[in-house]
């Protein structure tokens, strides 16, 4: 029974996992920002010896991405973490479908047309280049080569992989084959090394969601082919699940979480006056929809933690990133979550740790 003197957030905020958990996260971040609140959350979690990062990964080319993974990474004191990008396939540019490479460093820092969005990670990139290693996305190393190391260098069975945007990078992974860094192929290293892949995916119970919609093909074969279990954490569970208007309103000075979360969120006002039209875009009192952040608790937690499971078939159709869920709860090989902790509950905890001040080594 919990302590009736703890609020139930901070009872359920307890860490429940002995040893930390090995997680590679892979982003996309490149226009909506809850991959940022879901990177703070992951090293707010390392912080707390609730697991280790391994990689930070993005799956989006020609872009200002890996520059502001590696401003996150660098403000939480780990500069040195792992940073790799997509090559060859996938979504490239200022925003998904964009298809053409933006110069990450011209105009930096302007918010103009045909950016999509993209803009408040090249401001990132300029507010703190002291963490800036890769400016532009295409000069960061190969996914490949930062997911072969990373797993090959890990216990077995011992990593979750958290994909938090497009599924580029987990088709190009299992597809690679042996070569200096493993005997192995990417298949047979995730089916040796990895535990279960969390991904933001699904739409229930069909439908088209974003994370698998752009480059469709890679979402099929790298759901297809995946050897581990996987955890789905759905559009509609993150939808109406908000985080980051904390931070955003937090005293203090500035830091790079902050700034994304206060330059983009709206404010209290704009919400009050017409919260349906704030809902419908998927931002509410609490800040923005927190899908990606609920996607790394699963990963780090565990999807029993705040959520009930469901068990079932995630089957993609064609390669335009339609998917049905079949419900099987005897069965299924994929798990799908849905609330068990209320919303609001889960929102304070994300909100928690968002706000949590980096324990810098
Ligand atoms: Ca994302």
């Amino acid at each position: 029974m919990r302590n009736p003197l703890l609020p139930l957030c901070a009872t359920l905020a307890l860490p429940l996992f002995a040893d930390p958990v090995k997680v590679i996260l892979d982003t996309d971040m490149i226009t909506d920002f809850d991959d940022v609140g879901a990177l703070a959350c992951l090293h707010a979690l390392a912080d707390a010896g609730e697991c280790e990062i391994l990689a930070t990964v993005s799956c989006t080319r020609g872009n200002a991405s890996t520059a502001a993974i590696g401003v996150i990474n660098g403000y939480y004191g780990r500069a040195d973490l792992p940073v790799g990008c997509a090559k060859g396939m996938g979504v490239m540019g200022a925003y998904a479908g964009a298809k053409e490479k933006v110069d990450p460093a011209s105009p930096l820092g302007e918010k103009g047309p045909g950016d999509g969005g993209h803009y408040k990670y090249r401001k990132l990139a300029l507010d703190y280049p002291q963490w800036v290693k890769y400016l532009d996305s295409d000069t960061a190393p190969d996914a490949n080569v930062i997911y072969r190391k990373a797993l090959a260098g890990a216990p077995d069975k011992s990593v979750v992989i958290c994909s938090i945007g497009f599924l580029t990078n987990l088709r190009r992974l299992i597809e690679t084959q042996p070569d200096e860094i493993s005997p192995l192929t990417g298949r047979e290293l995730v089916e040796k090394k990895v535990i279960k892949w969390v991904a933001m995916a699904c739409r229930y119970p069909k439908g088209k969601e974003y994370n698998s919609q752009y480059d469709g093909q890679s979402s099929r074969i790298a759901f297809e082919n995946w050897p581990t279990p996987i955890v789905f954490s759905d559009w509609q569970y993150g939808g109406d699940l908000y985080a980051g208007r904390s931070i955003a309103e937090m005293e203090g000075p500035r830091n790079p979480v902050k700034d994304v979360f206060a330059g983009n969120i709206p404010t209290r006002e704009e919400v009050r006056k017409d919260p349906g039209k704030w809902r419908d875009w998927c931002f509410g009192m609490g800040g923005r929809a927190a899908w990606d952040e609920t996607a790394v608790l699963a990963a780090v937690r565990g999807e029993e933690a705040y959520f009930n499971v469901h068990r079932g078939t995630y089957k993609m159709i064609g390669d335009t990133g339609e998917n049905v869920w079949i419900p099987d709860e005897e069965n299924g090989p994929h798990i799908r979550i849905t609330e068990k902790v209320n919303k609001l509950e889960v929102g304070k905890i994300i909100d928690e740790l968002i706000c949590r001040p980096p324990k810098r080594k």
